[in-house]
């Protein structure tokens, strides 16, 4: 191995290289070592092997993303309850279960996910159905930065500071139709990218490709983000390249990543989860202390911070995490135990 470490990151920083750019070059460089192509080692030796290159998750991001211009949003930073996650936790600890079911499989296994070309289109019960491309993305609305608790079902919790646009200002340029009730979103399927997707059993049982939903009402509610970036870069692969759903009052599971369709519908959409074990996982999935998951409580979470997840704080959990003066209302008529 001849490449000197500084060298394979450094070239990736700079604001003004594309990202195809970036993605051959990255791919020249892996070839160059051997990790693609004929002759290559098998793939997790061979990911193992491409991590060897960087001493730490910074440098791995930086050699993944690119920076992005936007304006500060501080609108809610008040209802963050507590400092920022470290960005070296948020794109080492993750579920993405396309790439692996443990919390270290994503960073693993998705580092060569093609984000460009990308194509995502919004059609269903729309005026003007639209794909966008990976550059539209970028630049088809201004950028905002946005920090968000964000919470798993699973009862771990994080700070993160997003980059992107609010859905509502996405599905107002399509223009909903008066038809249009829900919305319905879905990610890539790309079994030969997504390992997790090649058999049941890896990709943690789930009917793939992966879908979620929200009520029209829920989407068009400004906290509604699409996320393009994190830290002021664009996605890294694990955390949802190029394009994911970031809904700050559900649970995690909710906000899906790496999207290629988002369609507007007359009928509750399936969900991911919801099919997996429908007495689990709600459609609603509104973080709630008071509703227990039928194997654990939610009356608490663990927060990572900067020694990650063995050594964090457990901490209470807030109804609507933390978000219910700009979403209580959207259920006031609800049993939110019976619509969990
Ligand atoms: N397509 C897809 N989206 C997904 C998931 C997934 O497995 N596949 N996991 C969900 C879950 S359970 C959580 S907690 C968040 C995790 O996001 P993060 O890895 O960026 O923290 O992504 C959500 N979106
Ligand atoms: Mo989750």
């Amino acid at each position: 191995m001849n490449i000197k470490k500084t060298a394979a990151w450094d070239k990736f920083t700079s604001r003004d290289i594309t990202p195809e750019a970036v993605y051959q070059d990255r791919r020249r460089i892996l070839k160059q070592m051997g990790f693609i192509g004929a002759g290559a080692l098998l793939s997790s030796q061979a990911n193992a092997g491409v991590f060897d290159l960087f001493s730490s998750d910074e440098e791995k991001v930086a050699f993944l993303t690119k920076t992005l211009p936007f304006a500060k949003q501080a609108q809610y930073d008040h209802l963050l309850y507590g400092a920022l996650t470290p960005e070296s936790k948020i794109i080492s600890h993750n579920n993405f279960y396309e790439f692996g079911t443990s919390k270290t499989d994503p960073a693993e296994n998705a580092q060569e996910l093609k984000v460009e070309p990308w194509k995502l289109v919004i059609d269903g019960e729309v005026d003007k159905p639209m794909t966008l491309d990976y550059d539209d993305l970028l630049k088809l609305f201004p950028l905002e930065e946005r920090a968000y608790n964000f919470r798993c079902v699973e009862a771990w919790s994080m700070v993160i500071p997003w980059v992107g646009f609010s859905l509502a200002s996405l599905l107002k340029k399509v223009g909903v139709n008066s038809k249009a009730k829900y919305v319905a979103f879905e990610t890539l399927f790309d079994p030969e990218q997504m390992p997790g997707q090649r058999n049941r059993y890896t990709g943690g049982g789930i009917n793939y490709p992966y879908v979620e939903g929200l009520t029209l009402a829920e989407a068009m509610n400004d906290l509604t983000f699409m996320s393009v970036g994190l830290y002021g870069k664009t996605l890294p692969p694990q955390n949802g390249a190029p394009i994911r759903l970031v809904v700050p009052w559900k649970y995690g599971f909710k906000s899906i990543k790496s999207i290629v369709r988002i369609r507007l519908t007359d009928k509750q959409p399936p969900t991911s989860w919801n099919q997996l074990a429908a007495n689990e996982y709600g459609f609603y999935a509104n973080v709630n202390p008071e509703v227990d998951h039928p194997r654990w409580s939610q009356a608490s979470e663990r927060r990572i911070a900067e020694g990650g997840l063995f050594s964090a704080k457990r901490i209470p959990t807030l109804p609507f995490n933390g978000y219910g003066e700009f979403v209580a209302d959207l259920y006031k008529d609800m049993d939110l135990r019976k619509f969990y």
